[in-house]
């Protein structure tokens, strides 16, 4: 494993054809260990599918005391990222092809449609904001996007990064199982997901629906459809406008 893993900082170089490479910019890369070293996302790193680094802003600093943050201009409380670390950070990682990503609530709302246009990247660069969040100037020189996972504050831009980097990956070819696939391919895709039954067929007195067991798979297929249409429009009726809006930004581009 130690190995291997070398190998691939090594020669990083021969794992940018089917490779997609995030690069994640933070001031605690601790908070990063962990999500991407289980399940799914740990198997496509295996597989090369993904190569996700982490880099501590913190090491592009050169004062004794590495600072990373500087109180604002103008006044207030908190602290501002200075821009400096993550200007030289940010050049040294990107290439032509990379695609610089800030996270905040002031960014573009971050969906499903959004993950399916970032697959296509080659190159991510995700950039967590932390404290007040960073210097204006970085985001006017150096983001290409502003992505926002929803309407709230939290303390960093971390959890947002991992969000992104979870459904983007899963939709990497060859990430997911043929079967998992197929189904993200389908027309199901805009809609929430249906029900789902596992063994016993009777617990506590609650039944798994008759369909399920009755071994017609179409029948099968037209009742998950339903279900999944039924819960939408009642849970959900956005979801199906947005489906609307994406069909027909698709045909422009
Ligand atoms: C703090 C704040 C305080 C009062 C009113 C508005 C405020 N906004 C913020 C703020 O955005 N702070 C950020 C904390 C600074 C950058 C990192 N932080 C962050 C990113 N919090 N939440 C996000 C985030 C990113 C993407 N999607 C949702 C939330």
């Amino acid at each position: 494993m130690k190995n291997s893993e070398s190998c691939k900082i090594h020669f990083a170089g021969l794992f940018t054809n089917n490779t997609m490479i995030i690069d994640i910019l933070t001031l605690f890369p601790g908070m990063f260990r962990g999500p991407f070293e289980e399940s799914i996302i740990q198997k496509a790193r295996e597989r090369d599918l993904v190569r996700i680094n982490i880099h501590n802003i913190r090491d592009y600093t050169h004062d004794k005391h590495r600072t990373a943050d500087d109180r604002p201009f103008g006044g207030g409380p908190g602290m501002v990222m200075k821009p400096e670390p993550i200007f030289e950070c940010i050049e040294k990682l990107r290439t032509e092809k990379s695609h610089v990503i800030y996270l905040t609530p002031q960014g573009r709302r971050f969906n499903q449609a959004l993950a399916r246009k970032l697959v296509r990247e080659t190159h991510l660069l995700l950039l967590c904001g932390h404290y007040e969040g960073v210097d204006e100037r970085v985001r006017e020189a150096l983001v290409d996007e502003e992505i926002s996972i929803g309407d709230y504050v939290l303390t960093t831009g971390a959890v947002p990064a991992m969000i992104v980097v979870d459904a983007v990956v899963r939709l990497l070819p060859g990430v997911l199982g043929d079967a998992e696939s197929a189904v993200q391919d389908s027309f199901t895709e805009n809609l929430l997901d249906h029900p789902h039954y596992t063994r016993p067929e009777i617990f506590r007195g609650m039944r798994v629906p008759e369909v399920l067991l009755s071994g017609n798979h179409q029948r099968i297929a037209e009742w998950r459809r339903e279900q999944a249409l039924k819960r939408t429009k009642k849970r959900r009726p956005d979801i199906l406008e947005e489906a609307k809006k994406d069909e027909s930004e698709n045909k422009i581009d």
